[in-house]
């Protein structure tokens, strides 16, 4: 471990908890790893791990611990209103965070998770009913660094948005010949699996859960979704493997979830089907579900990609998804497991001639009819956008059509459409956005909203009310990503990627934070305190605030997707996916560009949102400039709301983003001797292929255009 970056928590970062005294008061593991922490950073920095009784400026226990120091006993028997206050859980408090949490309560309704943080009388007091609210508060300490000590704080109760915050890892054991170890991975290889078996060595994986903890993710699934062969069996014979890395998790409060192979009644079984409502088949998986629980007491549940890009699903046996999902929940449920059912199903054989199939709709058409089907514990996972992670989507429709079921929100950190981490692109800004959508309208409730209390907003519905804002409701599915993680030195190949792996656990735990404050807290955190911080801050923040949108400006335009290069996704190839069964065209023609998915004279997908819009969406005159090519198809000289017409906003787009990227490495140039040396190298070659790259991207994106319309550049640059 000696050569792993630190990321978000080098020694520094603890600086300020170990050069004082802190008593840590309660029993159970967790307590034992806040412990453990304290004690770590006081060996460091000449601090004090107190004693019952001793003074201290920094107190962490447990409610139920006896006798309190007198701060701790005060802030305890405060009356209930005065520590519920709304939690931002940011450190520098210029981010606008939404209230965290359950419904009420102070001190004493704190819940598994959550924990309040108070400084009184010079004492700093972090208090939680349960072992993982001391952690979580811990972390929150550290975040605050010296400002944790300075005037009284009034209390504040902090819980989680999101009772589940987990992090998918598409890892394979075994090498794929085409995907390599980590399907969409551009960190190396997995942290989990090395040459065909367990890594072993298990220091990087709980160096691992302890980053995650400190954002506040709570759940990993530690194999790929298509699940192949040689992981098919972590499910019974290896299944000691992924007892390992749960116990080498656990002690950071996160817990294990396995992807499965809806066909494992046969391949592990030897059953001559998988049909879901076969009770021989049923009777497998509770068996095997048994064994799992006896193996692993905390087990979390399954992730299940089926009937989606060949993987197989009840769709084989005339089943439904619900079938199919309910029948894992039903066996996980007297563990109190959960399943998550991922809801990309879609037709990846399609015929590019049939203009009337959509795959945007797929997700929708298969899953909406089936709301109200789903058990308790079966969570219905659902890609933020409809199409595919790419860099602009409208909001999935799915999202706001099954109020009566779980549903999770899937992000995805690694940067499969975003530049592989060879690009900078600070994904932050994008998920606040699609976290605010609210699909009602100003009056509804927000995406993040209806992953954090789905139920709760459906009764509201039942009600015959107006869906009433959810937030703070824990039934929900919560909030899923793909990591970007591997073995890499840097944990992200890029390090500056890191600051998206830290971004997805504090939106899950509070999903209206700021991206700026939250880049601010990533930059405190990471980088170490002196003369040089706040140049490198502005620098960072320069580099990396809008560099989303500088990746739209020089990639696929308007919203219209895709023009990656097939199979790696990686670079420009406008007509790369055009004439294949993938479902992701963008139908230029000489006259013009664009998919039209009105109800008017589309494929009607406009019609699976609800109002205002449908109708926003719908109409040309109203559809937002950022998605105007993903509803509709439009002549170049169309006029945008901008002012500007379609083929002069891709040409300027696509100078001024390639622009951009050079400016951001120029950036980076200037910023030589403010960090480690051989971080500030990775950083700069990566830039140097961005720049590259981003210039391969302007020259055929705008080439490409040019030969289609024949209409020359108004302002007569170089196109090739
Ligand atoms: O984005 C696509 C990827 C596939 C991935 C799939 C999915 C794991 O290109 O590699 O498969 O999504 O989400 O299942």
């Amino acid at each position: 471990m000696t050569d792993v970056h630190p990321a978000w928590l080098p020694p520094e970062a603890f600086r300020a908890i170990g050069s004082r005294r802190t008593l840590v008061l309660g029993d159970g593991p967790l307590v034992e790893t806040v412990r453990a922490e304290v004690a770590q950073a006081c060996a460091r920095y000449d601090g004090t791990v107190a004693a019952p009784g001793d003074e201290a400026d920094l107190v962490l226990a447990l409610t139920t611990a006896t006798p309190l120091p007198p701060a701790a006993q005060a802030l305890l028997d405060e009356p209930a209103d005065a520590a519920s206050g709304a939690a931002t859980g940011a450190a520098s408090g210029t981010a606008s965070g939404a209230a965290s949490g359950a419904a009420s309560g102070a001190v004493g309704g704190l819940g598994d998770e959550g924990y309040v943080l108070a400084r009184l009388g010079g004492v700093t007091v972090v208090l939680a009913d349960a072992p993982a609210g001391l952690l979580y508060g811990l972390f929150h300490v550290v975040r605050l660094g010296e400002q944790a000590f300075g005037a009284d704080r009034p209390a504040r109760a902090h819980r989680p948005a999101m009772r589940r915050r987990m992090l998918d890892h598409w890892d394979n054991i075994d090498v794929h010949p085409v995907m390599g170890q980590v399907e969409r991975g551009y960190s190396g290889g997995s942290i989990f699996w090395r040459d065909g078996a367990a890594a072993g060595d298990l220091t990087r994986v709980r160096a691992y859960a302890r980053l995650l903890a400190a954002t506040g993710v709570n759940a990993i699934s530690v194999n790929n979704v298509n699940v192949h062969a040689t992981e098919a069996h972590l499910l019974t014979d290896r299944l000691g493997d992924v007892a390992a890395i749960a116990d080498a998790v656990r002690p950071y409060g996160i817990r294990v979830h396995l992807s499965v192979n809806f066909a494992s009644p046969i391949a592990l079984g030897g059953l001559a089907t998988a049909d879901p409502l076969d009770e021989d088949v049923r009777a497998w998986w509770a068996a095997t579900t048994e064994r799992v629980y006896a193996t692993i007491p905390d087990f979390g549940g399954y992730v299940v990609k089926a009937d989606s890009e060949g993987q197989p699903g009840p769709f084989a046996y005339g089943r439904t998804h619900a079938d199919g999902a309910n029948l894992l929940a039903g066996v996980l449920a007297p563990y109190g497991g959960v399943v998550h059912w991922r809801a990309f199903v879609y037709n990846h054989r399609q015929d590019w001639r049939d203009r009337s199939t959509d795959r945007a709709r797929a997700a929708f058409d298969h899953f909406a009819p089936l709301d109200g089907q789903f058990h308790d514990n079966a969570i219905v996972q659902v890609k933020h956008g409809p199409l595919d992670f790419q860099t602009r989507e409208p909001v999935s429709p799915v999202i706001a059509a099954m109020p009566a079921t779980r549903l999770a929100v899937e992000l995805q950190v690694t940067q499969e459409y975003t530049g592989q981490q060879r690009h900078v692109c600070y994904l932050a800004p994008m998920w606040r956005e699609v976290l605010g959508f609210r699909p009602w309208g100003q009056d509804g409730p927000d995406v993040a909203a209806l992953a954090t209390g789905g139920q709760a907003v459906s009764r509201s519905l039942a009600d015959g009310g107006r869906p009433a804002d959810g937030g703070g409701l824990a039934d929900g599915g919560g909030l899923v990503a793909v990591s970007n993680v591997g073995d890499d030195r840097y944990w992200t190949g890029h390090p500056l990627a890191q600051a998206n792996l830290y971004a997805f656990g504090r939106l899950a735990w509070v999903p209206g934070l700021d991206p700026t404050a939250l880049l601010d807290e990533w930059i405190g955190l990471t980088f170490a305190a002196g003369p040089d911080r706040e140049a490198l801050g502005r620098t960072l923040h320069e580099m990396m605030d809008g560099s989303w949108r500088t990746y739209e400006r020089y990639t696929a335009p308007l919203g219209v997707g895709f023009m990656v290069r097939p199979g790696h996704h990686y670079g420009p190839d406008v007509d790369g996916y055009e004439y294949t069964p993938w479902g992701t065209y963008h139908f230029a023609d000489r006259d013009g560009v664009g998919v039209d998915r009105t109800r008017a004279t589309g494929t009607g997908y406009t019609g699976q949102y609800p109002q205002p819009w449908s109708e926003v969406y719908e109409s040309l005159d109203t559809c937002p400039d950022e998605l105007l090519l993903f509803f509709h198809h439009v002549p170049y000289g169309h006029v945008l709301q901008s002012g500007s017409t379609v083929i002069q906003h891709i040409y300027d787009t696509h100078f001024a983003g390639a622009e951009q990227a050079a400016q951001t490495r120029l950036r980076w140039e200037k910023a030589e001797g403010l960090v480690d040396p051989a971080l500030w190298a990775r950083v700069k070659e990566r830039l140097d292929e961005q720049v590259r790259s981003a210039e391969e991207w302007r020259d055929q994106v705008n080439a490409y255009f040019f030969r289609k319309s024949g209409v020359p550049d108004a302002h007569g640059r170089r196109i090739h």
